[in-house]
């Protein structure tokens, strides 16, 4: 079916068929990125057969599929080889932790190791003899203890520590616990619990990490062990991030916060945005992400699942489901102090063909401007805009309460917004996802910005969930209105103000697909002109068709 084949992407990983969820245990090992992930090989649909996919990539961009790297074979995961983190130890040897559905689907915790650690591949995988290495402690449900983290060395005790994710009945608690272990068989539970938060449940895919807030370690990624110093105590200038999969809500919430090592603590910079309550990865489609430190150019990188909102039953028409975000580097903001930036990672640019510039172009109130493209199913857009400056002086008000879910999309009119971009939109507009933004004026003269992307006209077809997501951004004095749009098919991912904010959205157009897609300029405000100081378009070169063995 050629309709259902475009949905294919270019540059986005994904499998060469049938079902993919969370990314697991990334890793480079021996000058190769490992993405392992859940993967159902009997169909389009997750089921209870689930097992671990792998490809390999010399760059995170062009991947090469490998053999399973382990399937639901064991008592303790024949139910489902579930998602788990990679370890690499000082000695160069990898530790595999993973969550295994039990026959009486408990989930246990269990290690693995590389068959052949001279194979920079890692096509093997043993599974430890005496698995499962964990069990639900007293006081947590069988079905509620799942997703080991990366493990980070203490000196203080010469131990490796570990979070799990799990809930308290009681006032619905999500809760993160911490083990400790010598040697990645025994292990010991820490008392008290590193984090609770009430009300936000069980907590899926729990990721801890530190992320440098000054000077050179603000530009560079820390692997979790380097952020504990010889007598235990965190290093300076660096906070932890602390992120959920909230599994009653399906996003990803982290928070910045100071971590205790000794105490087996930590607690949030700001408590009015906590884990599961404030900030989010991304505020589309995106879950059960995670990162991992790269020792080849010292960053931090992040993957996160990007699911469909089609039906099941389009998924089992076409024959495959779910992407992987583009890995994205992750930094502190040191600008606001408040939040992380993520950003595509540079090897994505090396992708980038044809490239159009429209710099400086001015974009009347109530206008569409088409670009015109050679190809635009497969984009890298970076703009910046800035709307005129006498008529947001000359407002008294307006908008203030506005708020991308709820306020009707870019086609609403307000004084400051919307205005952006509409990607894979045909020419009649009938087929559209916008990515906008929308200032809004307070009576004291402050503007608030909202960054915002509508998927509710993005395809014609009705089994499709639609929404417009997005939220409030901080742009500091001085700040244009930054976007970059990666377009590839079936996927809008964007990021604003340099990664402060992100929104990936899932679209299934009829009409706007091959050479009927195209990108459109649109200003929406009702009061003012807005300036595309940049915009450039890059169109984009597929990665799958490359052999890089
Ligand atoms: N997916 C896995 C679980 C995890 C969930 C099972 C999150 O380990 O909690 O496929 O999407």
């Amino acid at each position: 079916n050629a309709m259902l084949q475009w949905q294919r992407t270019g540059f986005h990983f994904q499998p060469q068929k049938n079902w993919m969820n969370d990314p697991n245990g990334p890793v480079y090992y021996k000058g190769w990125y490992h993405l392992f992930y859940q993967y159902n090989p009997d169909g389009a649909i997750w089921g209870n057969k689930i097992a671990w996919g792998h490809a390999v990539s010399r760059d995170l961009v062009h991947w090469r599929h490998l053999p399973l790297a382990m399937v639901p074979d064991q008592w303790y995961d024949t139910n489902g080889v579930w998602t788990g983190s990679a370890t690499v130890l000082p000695d160069g040897r990898l530790a595999m932790l993973y969550t295994g559905s039990t026959n009486e689907s408990v989930q246990v915790q269990c290690l693995a190791v590389p068959s052949d650690p001279s194979d920079p591949l890692l096509t093997n995988w043993t599974k430890y003899d005496n698995n499962p290495v964990l069990y639900p402690p007293p006081g947590i449900g069988p079905k509620d203890f799942r997703d080991p983290t990366t493990a980070w060395f203490d000196p203080s005790d010469r131990t490796w520590r570990i979070v799990i994710g799990s809930k308290h009945d009681t006032h619905h608690a999500g809760i993160a616990v911490v083990y400790r272990t010598k040697d990645f068989v025994h292990f010991e539970l820490l008392p008290g619990l590193l984090h609770r938060v009430d009300g936000t449940g069980m907590w899926e895919c729990i990721d801890f990490y530190p992320v440098g807030t000054k000077g050179k370690a603000a530009k560079n990624g820390i692997d979790v062990s380097d952020a504990i110093s010889e007598n235990g105590v965190v290093v300076d200038d660096v906070v932890h991030v602390m992120k959920a999969s909230m599994d009653d809500d399906r996003h990803d919430y982290y928070a910045l916060g100071r971590y205790d090592a000794a105490a087996n603590s930590w607690t949030p910079l700001d408590a009015t945005r906590d884990v599961g309550i404030g900030l989010r990865y991304d505020w589309g489609k995106f879950y059960a992400s995670k990162t991992f430190y790269d020792p080849a150019k010292r960053r931090r990188v992040l993957w996160g699942w990007v699911g469909e909102t089609d039906s099941e039953r389009a998924d089992v028409a076409k024959g495959w489901a779910s992407l992987q975000s583009i890995p994205r580097t992750v930094l502190f903001d040191t600008k606001t102090g408040a939040n992380l930036v993520q950003w595509p990672v540079e090897e994505v640019e090396a992708l980038r063909t044809n490239s159009t510039d429209l710099s400086g172009i001015t974009i009347d109130h109530g206008s569409v401007f088409p670009l015109n493209l050679h190809r635009a199913t497969q984009l890298d857009i970076v703009a910046e805009f800035e709307l005129d400056r006498h008529s947001v002086m000359a407002l008294n008000e307006a908008d203030v309460g506005y708020n991308c879910s709820t306020s009707g999309g870019s086609a609403n009119r307000g004084a400051l917004g919307p205005f952006g971009l509409l990607v894979l939109a045909d020419r009649h507009l009938h087929e559209q996802t916008a990515v906008y933004f929308y200032v809004a004026k307070g009576l004291d003269g402050s503007l608030t910005t909202h960054f915002c992307q509508d998927e509710s006209r993005s395809s014609s077809a009705n089994d499709i969930v639609k929404r417009v997501v997005g939220s409030a951004v901080p742009v500091l004095d001085g700040e244009t209105l930054a976007l970059r749009v990666l377009v590839d098919h079936s996927i809008v991912e964007s990021f604003a103000q340099g990664g402060r904010s992100t929104a990936t959205s899932r679209v299934y157009p009829t009409e706007a697909i091959y050479a009927n897609a195209g990108v459109y300029l649109f200003n929406n405000a009702t009061a003012a002109r807005v300036t595309a100081k940049k915009l450039v378009v890059h169109e984009m070169d597929s990665s799958y068709n490359q052999d890089y063995i």
